[in-house]
């Protein structure tokens, strides 16, 4: 950091937006859907850590990782490697990887749920949360929404409640090594909380929305808002 002042201003930024969206975010269905009851939420296992059954309806274990791509793996340098965060925010950044390494690093264990069905738990992360990044950009208060883009011309929108939750990172580094090319490195998003398509891997632009847009797997019949534990796959 600069300065004391800069701090000063992700300080308040983060503030504000825990106050805009602390209500949204506990109202999700991923926070708020009951355990038992005609529209509970739906799956099985122990209850996680946001009060879910572990394993999705509908979904199986496996301890393999597949990759899912659109035929085309984005080789970015980390010298070339760039993220992009413009749109409704009062102070638009371009980061470069020292200035990404630079950000706080957060370690964090969490599930990863593909809506082709297989589930993979517990995946130890390391990476930058999503919410310091929008304290940096400081989001307007018309901005509702993000917009996520690839390297690959991937793109995928996430509400700012499902984006600004604690376990939604950008990471670097998964299973103790850094993110594979396959698996989209040097950087993407993770939604635990959602179906795994809502993570841009080779993230390069974080936009800012003052209303919805579709992205790419949602303008083709995947599910706007990919709640798991409500089965929640198409449109
Ligand atoms: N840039 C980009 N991100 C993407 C995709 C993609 O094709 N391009 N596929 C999505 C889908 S459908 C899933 S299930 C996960 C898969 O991540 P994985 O290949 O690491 O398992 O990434 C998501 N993020
Ligand atoms: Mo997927």
């Amino acid at each position: 950091m600069e300065s004391n002042d800069k701090l000063d201003r992700i300080v308040e930024a983060r503030m504000k937006l825990k106050r805009r969206f602390e209500e949204k975010m506990v109202n999700t269905p991923s926070m708020s859907d009951q355990l038992v009851g005609p529209n509970r939420a739906r799956g099985t296992g122990p209850t996680n850590r946001h009060g879910m059954p572990q394993v999705p309806v509908g979904q199986t274990v496996t301890t393999k990782w597949p990759v899912l791509d659109l035929g085309y793996q984005p080789a970015i340098p980390l010298d070339k490697w760039q993220l992009n965060i413009d749109g409704e925010v009062n102070n638009p950044v371009r980061l470069k990887w020292a200035d990404f390494m630079e950000l706080p690093q957060v370690e964090d264990t969490s599930d990863f749920h593909c809506v082709t069905t297989w589930s993979r738990l517990d995946v130890p992360w390391v990476g930058v949360r999503f919410m310091d990044l929008a304290a940096l950009v400081d989001p307007k208060g018309t901005a509702t929404h993000i917009m996520c883009y690839g390297y690959d011309g991937y793109s995928t929108n996430v509400t700012l409640e499902e984006a600004l939750k604690p376990d939604v990172l950008l990471v670097h580094t998964a299973d103790g090594q850094p993110l594979t090319k396959e698996h989209g490195g040097p950087v993407r998003m993770i939604t635990p909380q959602l179906y795994a398509w809502k993570g841009s891997k080779w993230i390069k632009r974080i936009e800012f929305m003052a209303s919805n847009r579709l992205g790419f797997w949602e303008e083709r019949g995947y599910s706007d808002t990919a709640y798991p534990w409500r089965n929640d796959r198409y449109s």
